[in-house]
């Protein structure tokens, strides 16, 4: 597996080199708006530590993800009004992985509707 690289996309988000619209921020984790939304109030969620994705997470980091996106989850059927959520995460290019950050997807969702699919 390739080596994390500090500069990318999510890298600069955390430095503050690149703007982003923040929702949450803890200690170990960082929340924003995902900039192409498949579903209404489509928000990610990064570890602040360097981290190619799940095949190099520390328990640390995971425990720390995982604990936020429990906590976005509830803000999506909360304040975007959601009926349901769906979680995703991308390993590798070939796992459909884009930003080499580990991140994960938290879609709020409704009833009828389709997320759209990545890219
Ligand atoms: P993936 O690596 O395939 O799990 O998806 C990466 C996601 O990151 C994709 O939904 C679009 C989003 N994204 C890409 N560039 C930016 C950016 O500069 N800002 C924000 N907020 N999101 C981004």
């Amino acid at each position: 597996m390739a080596q994390y690289d500090p500069n990318n996309i999510f890298a600069k988000i955390l430095r503050g080199e690149l703007p982003s619209y923040k929702v949450y921020e803890d200690v170990g984790t960082l929340v924003f708006m995902d900039i192409m939304p498949r579903s209404d109030g489509h928000m990610l969620v990064i570890p602040k530590t360097p981290c190619r994705n799940l095949l190099d997470a520390s328990a640390e980091q995971l425990a720390a993800v995982m604990a936020t996106a429990q906590k976005m989850s509830h803000v999506a059927m909360r304040a975007f009004d959601a009926q349901g959520v769906t979680v995703q995460q991308f390993n590798e290019a070939e796992g459909g992985q884009e930003v080499f950050h580990l991140h994960f997807h938290i879609l709020p969702r409704r009833g009828g509707d389709t997320v759209r699919p990545p890219g």
